[in-house]
């Protein structure tokens, strides 16, 4: 029987979820990004919910290298903002929005709303051999106040998971591992993917 490990496309351009989701995976599994693969697309999010989105870059990518893969869509859900940004986290602060700008309007819009509560919800969706299995993770928080820490991406400096007391972006990629909502799912799809060896 032979030791390599599985290889698996992960249907993203996004670094950061990748180097998150490397220091998951043990030896048994290896991810290859979109670039890795030498896949230059930009695959469009239209769809109104993390698991349609998370469908269509999946299904994508499935279509082009006939080869199983995954994707995840991630959205911030701001309780006193109605779920919102939500399936529109990464473009909160229009199309282009960058980063800084999505942060500054969230921070704006929930203004002195003592109502904090937050998540990050990921749906992966996983395509092997032509079938669909989408995995969930939640991770609980608040937001801050303000900004802090250097580390991660996206909204990581104004959020506080549950049991912790300070930013995913004040953390190690490891601590932030020990909250996750994408380490939630990745376990999930990683129990399927041992389950069904
Ligand atoms: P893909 O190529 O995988 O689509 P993306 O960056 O476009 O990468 P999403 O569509 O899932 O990813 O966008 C969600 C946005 O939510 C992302 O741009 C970040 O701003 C934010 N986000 C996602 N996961 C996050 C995390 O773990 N911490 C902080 N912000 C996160």
């Amino acid at each position: 029987m032979s030791n390599a490990a599985r290889q698996l496309i992960f249907a993203t351009n996004n670094q950061h979820k990748a180097n998150e989701i490397n220091a998951i995976l043990g030896a048994t599994y290896k991810i290859c990004t979109l670039r890795e693969a030498g896949i230059e697309i930009d695959i469009p999010e239209p769809h109104d919910t993390l698991e349609a989105n998370a469908r269509e870059k999946s299904t994508t990518i499935f279509n082009l290298t006939q080869t199983d893969c995954f994707s995840e869509d991630t959205g911030l859900e701001v309780a006193a903002l109605g779920g919102a940004p939500g399936v529109r986290s990464a473009r909160y602060a229009g199309e282009q929005g960058k980063t800084a700008e999505n942060i500054a309007k969230l921070l704006n819009e929930l203004a002195a709303n003592k109502n904090r509560k937050a998540r990050f919800r990921t749906v992966i969706s996983f395509i092997e051999k032509g079938i669909e299995h989408q995995f969930e993770g939640i991770c609980e928080g608040m937001i801050d106040w303000h900004c802090s820490g250097d580390n991660g991406f996206g909204y990581d400096p104004i959020f506080i998971p549950t049991g912790a007391s300070k930013s995913f972006a004040s953390m190690t990629m490891e601590e932030k591992n020990i909250y996750s909502h994408r380490k939630k799912a990745v376990e999930k799809l990683i129990s399927y993917l041992n389950l069904n060896k």
